[in-house]
């Protein structure tokens, strides 16, 4: 008989971080709307979620291994919006950003969720912010529920403690 893992939908109980990046606030203010929205439909306690605000997505993976390393959080939730039209440098920010959430993830065992829009143009953005094509934010917190809630059930590596989260 096989054994089969699979993330929960509830985050009762579990203290979730958002880092959410300061550039182009006027989209990365309705991911955060659409992620704190998502969490609490999810049971997670407006009082069990903290949120740092950083100048722009360059910046998320260092705010979000701080709190990763915290030990406090069952994830860590990244808000952000490059758009291409806006910036020469569009693929240095977007990409280190994406880098950085990956190496978080993997240099603390925190889910790291990429929660961060790279749009060609502004109207795209919109779409993506809860407009036409559902909303970012959102699900980048029902991913972080899913993971956190799988990590929980997951054997821990071979002589090492499970992270303990709350
Ligand atoms: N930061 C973003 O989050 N989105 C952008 O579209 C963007 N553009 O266009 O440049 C952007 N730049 C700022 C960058 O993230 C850093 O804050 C800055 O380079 C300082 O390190």
């Amino acid at each position: 008989m096989s054994r089969t893992y699979e993330g929960g939908r509830s985050g009762k109980g579990k203290k979730f971080a958002i880092v959410v990046s300061r550039f182009n606030e006027f989209i990365t203010n309705r991911l955060l709307e659409g992620a704190t929205d998502a969490l609490v439909r999810q049971e997670v306690a407006e009082s069990d979620i903290e949120i740092a605000w950083v100048p722009g997505s360059f910046e998320i993976p260092l705010a979000a291994r701080r709190m990763a390393e915290s030990g406090r959080f069952a994830a860590v939730v990244c808000l952000g919006a490059v758009i291409r039209g806006q910036t020469t440098h569009f693929d240095y920010v977007a990409g280190e950003c994406a880098r950085g959430i990956s190496q978080v993830a993997a240099a603390t065992g925190i889910p790291a969720i990429f929660g961060v829009i790279t749009a060609d143009n502004l109207e795209q953005a919109i779409d993506r912010a809860g407009a036409r094509q559902g909303n970012r934010g959102a699900e980048a917190a029902l991913a972080a529920i899913e993971m956190a809630s799988l990590l929980a059930q997951l054997p821990a590596a071979e002589g090492r403690a499970p992270a303990r989260t709350p």
